[in-house]
């Protein structure tokens, strides 16, 4: 299966994903620089952590979306039970 992660380049668009519920996979990754959080293309992500996050260290280089907040997580959990959505680009 194709496809990409959807991108959450702003405010408005982390509102408009708030409303699913569950942990929702973005896409962002701080897999090359620890606590440097890049999109695809090695622009800067956007992120809005939540409390004490991100705090997976290199174990977690992934980014969930959970109630509007964002939150580091492993990236193999992606395809595990854990991952109840991944948002992909349309
Ligand atoms: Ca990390």
């Amino acid at each position: 299966m194709g496809g990409r992660l959807a991108l959450v380049a702003d405010d408005a668009e982390r509102a408009a994903i708030e409303q699913y519920t569950g942990n929702v996979y973005v896409e962002g990754t701080d897999a090359a620089k620890e606590r440097t959080w890049l999109t695809e293309s090695g622009e800067p992500s956007y992120t809005k952590f939540y409390d004490n996050q991100p705090n997976g260290g290199t174990e977690e280089n992934c980014l969930v979306l959970y109630e509007g907040w964002f939150h580091d997580s492993a990236c193999e959990w992606k395809a595990g039970y854990w991952a109840t959505k991944v948002l992909c680009e349309m």
